[in-house]
Order: C-alpha cells, then sequence, then structure tokens
C-alpha cells in the first residue's frame, strides 16, 4: 500500500474555485477518474486522479480556491509507489482564457487570404477578408468527435462565441471564435471526427461583413491545409473545458462537465432540457438520473395516443421574491406520478349524490360504548366500507380492470377495498382483503390497525396491493365534494366528504337529515353513465338504511 497525494494540475489561470467534489473519503477510485471540479470564470474542468484506489483523505471543499499544486486528495494505492505528491505536467489543464496561437502557423501566404504577420497576430484581423477557423491544438494527435455546430451560415458571432464543440473521451471543449465576424461557410458536420488543424468554417471578418460587397471577402478562403490564427485549447488527457453555456440551446449550450455530456451522449438525453441544480445552474450526474426516471415515469407516447403534452415550464420563482425550496419524499413523488398516469390515462367522470345517514349515525352513536369496550373506534367508514362491497356485489363492473391494452376485462372475484390514508409522508392507500365477508367490528378494527401503520409507515407491500376498488374519506377533514382520481388500474373511487344536518323536504315539510355527500369518479372505459348510476343510488339506499346490508 502506498499513498498518493494528488495536488491540482496546471489549470491555465491563477486561481479557481472547487464547486463540486465528485468523490467521498472511502471511494475507489479508477485512474482519470474525476475527483472535483474546478471552475474559473472561463471554464470548468473535472480534475482527475492521476492513481488508481481508495480516497483516504480530501483535502479541499467546495469553494476553496486553488492554484496548480494545491493539494486535492490522499489516495492510498495498492501498489508501492514512493510516497510523493503527483503533480501531472503532463495533465495540462484547459486553457481557460483560449489564447490566438500560431500553432497551425502559415506555410505559404496565399492571394486573399491571411498574411504571415496577421497569422502570427492575435485576434482580429485588419482589413475585410475571410478566414478559415481550424481546429485549435486540442492536446492530441488523435481525432475527436465534433459533437455540436453551434453557428450557421450567415450568424454573425463575436470574438469568443462558441462555433464547434469538440469531444474526446476525456474532455470536451468549445472553439471560440477567433475575432469577430460572419460565417460564410461550414465545412463539417456533428459527429464528423477531427483532428489539430482540420478546417472547421469560414468566417467573413467583422471588417469584410461591414465593407461587403468586397471582391476580396467574396472569395472563400480554401479549406485546407489551415492556415489561419487558431485558438489554442490545450486540452490534455483529463483536462476539461466545459465553458459555461454560450446561447445556443443544443448540448453545447449547456453548462456542463465531460463526464455529464459523455453520460447524456450515451443515454441520447437532450441537455437543453434538463435543469441543472449545481452551482450556477450546472448540470450535474444527477439530473440526468432525475430527467430520465421522470420520462420513464411518464406514459409511453403509445399510451397517451400520442399526445404529446407540453411540459410546464419551470419558472425562476425567486425573481419575485424569497423562496425556499425542499426535497419531496419518495413517497410524494411515486404519488404524484401514479395520479399523473391515472389522470392521463383514465377518462375520468364523476357522480354525485348525498346519502341520508341520520339513522346510520344513530345506530353508530348508540353503539359507541360497546365499541370502546372492544377497543375501537366506530366512525362511518366501515359501514361505508361495507356499503361499498354491497355495492360492488351487485355492481360488478366495478370489480374490473383493463386488459391486453383494452381488447379484456379482468373480472375479479374477490372484494378487496382499498382505503386512501393522510399521513405526513404523504397518500398511502392500505387494501382490507374479503370486505364483503366481514362484519362491522372487524372492519372497524382494521380501519384503525391499517391506518395506525400506514401513519408508522409498518405497512408491508402486500398490504397496499389487490385492492379492487378505494375509498377515500375527507370526513374527518370537512368539505361537501370533490372529484377522487381513479387510482387505476380500478376503475372506480368514491369519494367521501363531511357529513353535515341539512334541511330535506319529506313531501310535507322540511325536516332536519344528516346528510353524507358522496362523489363516485370511474374510468369511462369501463363503466358507462348507467353503471355509475345504479352503482351510487345503490350505494346511497344502502346507507339510508343499513339494514339492506345484511340482505
Ligand atoms: N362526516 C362527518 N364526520 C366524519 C366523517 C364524515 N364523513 N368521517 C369521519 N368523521 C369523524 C369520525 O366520526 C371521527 O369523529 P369522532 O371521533 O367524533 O367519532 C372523526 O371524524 C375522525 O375520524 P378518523 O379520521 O379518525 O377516522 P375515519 O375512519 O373516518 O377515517 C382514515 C380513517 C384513515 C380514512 C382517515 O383518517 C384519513 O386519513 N382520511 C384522509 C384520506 C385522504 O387523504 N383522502 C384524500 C385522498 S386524495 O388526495
Amino acid at each position: 500500500m502506498a499513498k498518493q497525494q494528488i495536488t491540482v494540475p496546471d489549470i491555465g489561470g491563477a486561481e479557481a474555485e472547487v464547486i463540486e467534489l465528485l468523490v467521498a473519503v472511502g471511494d475507489e477510485v479508477g485512474e482519470e477518474q474525476g475527483l472535483v471540479v474546478m471552475e474559473s470564470d472561463k471554464a470548468s474542468m473535472e480534475i482527475p486522479s492521476t492513481a488508481a484506489g481508495v480516497v483516504v483523505e480530501l483535502l479541499v471543499t467546495e469553494g476553496q480556491q486553488l492554484a496548480e499544486g494545491a493539494p486535492l486528495a490522499v489516495i492510498e494505492t495498492a501498489n508501492e509507489a514512493a510516497d510523493e505528491p503527483a503533480a501531472r505536467d503532463d495533465s495540462a489543464m484547459v486553457a481557460a482564457e483560449p489564447e490566438p496561437t500560431t500553432a497551425a502557423a502559415p506555410t505559404e501566404p496565399e492571394a486573399d487570404a491571411i498574411q504571415p504577420e496577421q497569422a502570427a497576430s492575435p485576434a482580429t484581423p485588419t482589413g475585410g477578408s475571410v478566414q478559415g477557423v481550424a481546429v485549435p491544438d486540442i492536446g492530441t494527435d488523435d481525432a475527436v468527435e465534433l459533437i455540436e455546430v453551434c453557428v450557421k451560415v450567415g450568424d454573425t458571432v463575436g470574438e469568443g462565441d462558441s462555433l464547434v464543440v469538440l469531444e474526446s473521451d476525456k474532455a470536451s471543449m468549445e472553439v471560440p471564435a477567433p475575432f469577430a465576424g460572419e460565417v460564410s461557410a461550414i465545412h463539417v458536420a456533428e459527429g464528423s471526427s477531427v483532428r489539430q488543424g482540420d478546417a472547421l468554417l469560414d468566417m467573413k471578418t467583422a471588417a469584410a461583413v461591414a465593407s461587403a460587397p468586397a471582391p476580396a471577402a467574396a472569395k472563400p478562403a480554401p479549406a485546407e491545409p489551415e492556415q489561419r490564427p487558431a485558438p489554442a485549447v490545450a486540452a490534455a488527457p483529463g483536462a476539461t473545458a466545459a465553458q459555461p453555456a454560450s446561447a445556443d440551446s443544443g448540448q453545447a449550450g449547456v453548462y456542463a462537465g465531460p463526464a455529464v455530456r459523455k453520460l447524456a451522449r450515451e443515454f441520447g438525453i437532450p441537455l437543453a432540457e434538463v435543469s441543472g441544480s449545481g452551482p450556477r445552474g450546472r448540470l450535474l450526474k444527477e439530473d440526468l438520473h432525475q430527467f430520465v426516471q421522470r420520462r420513464l415515469s411518464q406514459p409511453a407516447a403509445s399510451e397517451t395516443a400520442g399526445a404529446g403534452i407540453p411540459a410546464i415550464p419551470e419558472v425562476d420563482f425567486s425573481l419575485f421574491g424569497e423562496v425556499e425550496v425542499t426535497q419531496r419524499s419518495k413517497l410524494d413523488k411515486l404519488t404524484a406520478r401514479n395520479m399523473q398516469r391515472s389522470w392521463l390515462n383514465v377518462p375520468h367522470v364523476t357522480q354525485y349524490d348525498d346519502a341520508d345517514i341520520t339513522e346510520l349515525e344513530a345506530f353508530r352513536n348508540g353503539m359507541k360504548a360497546e365499541a370502546e369496550q372492544r377497543g375501537v373506534k366506530l366512525t362511518p367508514m366501515p359501514f361505508i366500507l361495507k356499503a361499498c362491497a354491497v355495492a360492488l356485489r351487485d355492481n360488478p363492473k366495478f370489480c374490473t380492470s383493463v386488459a391486453d391494452g383494452g381488447e379484456s376485462l379482468v373480472h375479479k372475484q374477490y372484494i378487496h377495498i382499498g382505503m386512501a390514508v393522510d399521513t405526513p409522508a404523504g397518500l398511502l392507500v392500505p387494501v382490507i382483503r374479503d370486505v364483503d365477508q366481514k362484519s362491522i367490528w372487524q372492519l372497524a378494527e382494521e380501519v384503525l390497525e391499517l391506518a395506525g401503520k400506514a401513519r408508522d409507515r409498518k405497512l408491508k407491500p402486500g398490504e397496499m396491493q389487490g385492492g379492487c376498488f378505494t375509498v377515500s374519506s375527507l370526513g374527518n377533514i370537512g368539505g361537501n365534494g370533490f372529484t377522487p382520481i381513479v387510482n387505476a388500474p380500478e376503475v372506480g373511487i368514491l369519494g367521501v366528504s363531511r357529513a353535515g344536518m341539512k334541511p330535506v323536504w319529506d313531501g310535507q315539510e322540511f325536516v332536519a337529515r344528516k346528510l353524507l355527500p358522496l362523489s363516485l369518479s370511474y374510468d369511462h372505459r369501463v363503466i358507462n353513465g348507467g353503471d355509475g348510476g345504479r352503482f351510487l343510488t345503490g350505494l346511497v339506499a344502502l346507507l339510508g338504511d343499513i339494514r339492506r346490508l345484511i340482505m
């Protein structure tokens, strides 16, 4: 075992900020694996480990400003290498501010083309002419992939604006315009392989644009061999230039490091559609993970008949006042996904009615003492569950689910009913089995037990599966009606609101009755209005006279 200290390599500038730690103490890292991300005002770069092993010490924290040679981490390697700092001279970092270079120096002066003194001079060439822009020094002789062309013919660009994005397996870098002008020709396409010196595009210099049409400017510069001043982007192995976005909306116009870009390319993720949660909106790998998760949880295009539902735009609310952002619990996110899936797939219809539970309530109140002796709480819920079981038996269509992409229906020969429980962590739906075969006392016990388990997060997965129908009661909270969302693949759900005393006309006079507002939502692919009407009317009758429950 040997310990090796990893230090900041040449970062092409005085200092840069550590904006992200990519590893933690105890992590195993491979050689060339990124340890931290550093960012100057011109570029961001992943600093790779120069040794494979285990991180035993992290010597930096986010937010620190570091210069070349500063210690980053200590890696315990498996070999017997000497315990010495390992600043990699060969791992030259990205030139933060690409400098014009004579790397691709002119070989021969050419008419209408750049003169030797122009080739050697920085930035804007003098005089109006068309200049070629070539792949700069990219720190390797190997070909690299051109992943994005950020401009099109006719675009006016400023000096330093991104022209193309190149990517090797170690780094991605934007090639900036060496001078201001107008793009007059493009010699490359996305996906092509290019080497240092290859012609990328031609640009009319600003002067040429201003004085156009000028004969000299009209003649495009030869595509090769490249004889133009080219910006140097010294990206040696391990270096990364992921410059904060240009105005482009493609992959290049996004603030992300090479590892993130690589991952995005592997999965075909359009970076412009991902919101970055890192410092200054930088895209992190987690952002890609979340993006993919979100996409996978969305119904496939076939499920939504290719609806192409546009996403709701994300708004920066902090522009309007103070905000606080919190992470949603897994349960919360799962519920949201299920709700959206159901809402998008199920054509919902909701019907409303009131059940007169005056007698039921009188009976229930009369049983309270006995309930107390039995150690249960007798709320309206067990009666509602029981009434639903009878209504389901009488209306078996409500006990089905769509199968074979809509070709068939599964008829369940059992009556298991889910009960929505509001918990601090989110909504849970434990399922009470064989409700039709249980007494009111048994149901009261199970309601109490399952609601308790739900609130204590003690429900087992099996206790939340197999439901045929769901009851969602807001009766203990209030309100006089709501439209519950069907808990697909079930086809019906009953919403229960708060019962209250209301005047009811009995044919001769208004009498005070206790009415329980009910709302029945159903999947109109399976249940028709007539079915819904029969179910709800039957349910109202059962709750209005609970003697019917034993018939
Ligand atoms: N009308 C009037 N009062 C009602 C009522 C109704 N419809 N339903 C319940 N109550 C009363 C109960 O009788 C009880 O009062 P007492 O203590 O005086 O008897 C009180 O409200 C509290 O009841 P409870 O909530 O303890 O018990 P419950 O059996 O009615 O409900 C449960 C159990 C788990 C369904 C409920 O606690 C719950 O979590 N409801 C929320 C479900 C939900 O969030 N649904 C929405 C899903 S969609 O977002």
